[in-house]
């Protein structure tokens, strides 16, 4: 396999958004085999809500019988399992993605299992604590941050079909100079949470995946300066141009779930094996829950609209006598999974000290809200749709407010006065 090398770009403050960048009136997928395999590529912005918020899920819900008939068949799966290459190669038959975007789930996958790896023997092996450095948020890197940051990079590289990748540790989108064919964009946090890793707490890597927009080509830079503009012109993508979103969990057991947008599908390491095996199914998350995961620590920061919200969650007297259950673990992917199973709503709201709140619009936000979205739920800023922000920096923060459709349609209630 050729070696891919890639181009570190020069650095410019005025591409991470200082200013708004230029944004492309549309973007096009390159091929019309593209346009095919993804469904809403070239639909109107409603109709693409649409597609993600109910006749995806209702899609979904159509040919669940069949996915969770083939799981009940199972029974011991080791007979009959669908593994993660299995069930991407099925929606490659199906028309759902191309052979090139299966390369590049393939190796995201193949990131995962080593991080697990890497998560799992942190503490015997000199990779606990920090590595000494800030990334471009101005937070101390963990030395995990920066091996599972080069896992994820070099992964994607060797695939031959990404073009351009962001990471939450790197300041810049770096352009992948030799790609056979594909170019896709792939943005992620290789680990979120990491600041629990030394205390063996649930860690998690986030990501999500756009087509290359035709407006900026990378064959028609010429410099540096442009290549860099290119970039983050193809990073800087609406959630709604998502292909696809996912999340892997390293916890009790490592599970991987994502969307190519017919749904949720989750997948368990199986370690005897070495293999993701398919485990969950046409996940939804149910319509509502009665737990809610904020970090309360910053109660006295919040709007008045936010306070208002957690203190009704915590009237006995409103809830027949039981109050909403709180539960924190401080790592997105923990938190946003147990909402994913259990039903409740996960918020990171704006403070005075942070206006925009903590996370990544572009790769925590964004993935997170395609995934609830594909599930039934919802992904809320408060004010607006987390998938239609049109991103106007890399690394861009935006309050987040994510889970059972129910419970966030209740916070927009306080904040939107709805
Ligand atoms: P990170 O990307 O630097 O790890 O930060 C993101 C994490 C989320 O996983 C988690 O939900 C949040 O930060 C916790 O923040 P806080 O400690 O302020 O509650
Ligand atoms: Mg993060």
């Amino acid at each position: 396999m050729a070696s891919h090398a890639a181009v570190d770009l020069p650095q410019k403050a005025a591409c991470l958004g200082a200013s708004p960048l230029p944004r492309p009136a549309r973007f096009v997928p390159r091929r019309a085999a593209r346009k095919a395999a993804c469904s809403a590529s070239g639909a109107s912005r409603t109709q693409k809500a649409a597609v993600s918020s109910g006749v995806a899920a209702k899609a979904a819900a159509t040919e669940a019988p069949s996915a969770n008939s083939a799981a009940s068949d199972q029974g011991d799966y080791s007979a009959c399992a669908t593994t993660f290459t299995t069930w991407l190669i099925k929606q490659e038959q199906l028309g759902i993605i191309d052979s090139e975007f299966a390369v590049v789930l393939s190796s995201i996958a193949l990131a995962c299992k080593q991080i697990a790896s890497l998560v799992g023997r942190a503490g015997i092996s000199n990779l606990t604590g920090l590595a000494g450095e800030e990334n471009v948020q101005g937070e101390a890197q963990k030395k995990l941050d920066v091996v599972s940051n080069t896992v994820f990079s070099n992964c994607l590289r060797s695939t031959g079909r990404t073009g351009i990748i962001a990471s939450e540790e790197e300041e810049f989108p770096v352009f992948v100079e030799e790609t056979y064919s594909g170019n896709y964009v792939v943005v992620f946090d290789p680990l979120d949470g990491s600041s629990n890793i030394d205390a063996g707490i649930s860690v998690g890597s986030i990501f999500g995946a756009y087509l290359p927009s035709e407006e900026c080509s990378m064959e028609d830079a010429e410099d540096g300066e442009t290549l860099l503009n290119n970039c983050v012109l193809n990073v800087c993508q609406p959630g709604n141009m998502l292909k696809a979103a996912g999340y892997c969990l390293y916890s009790t057991s490592t599970v991987l779930v994502l969307s190519v947008g017919n749904g949720v599908f989750g997948f368990t390491l199986d370690p005897l094996i070495g293999e993701f095996v398919m485990s969950h199914p046409y996940m939804q998350v149910p319509e509502s829950g009665k737990i809610y995961s904020f970090n309360e620590g910053n109660y006295d920061m919040w709007d008045d609209d936010v306070k208002a919200y957690i203190n009704s969650l915590k009237d006995p007297d409103k809830w027949g006598g039981k109050p909403y259950s709180s539960r924190y673990i401080g790592a997105l992917v923990g938190d946003f999974h147990r909402t994913m199973l259990y039903g409740g709503i996960y918020g990171y709201p704006g403070a005075t000290n942070a206006p925009n709140g903590k996370l990544r619009l572009l790769y925590e936000c964004a993935p997170m809200s395609f995934l609830a979205e594909q599930a039934g739920g919802m992904g809320s800023t408060g004010k607006e749709r987390v998938l239609d922000i049109d991103p106007t920096a890399v690394h861009q923060r935006v309050p987040l407010f994510i889970g059972s459709k129910k419970e966030v349609e209740y916070l927009e209630s306080f904040t939107m006065g709805k």
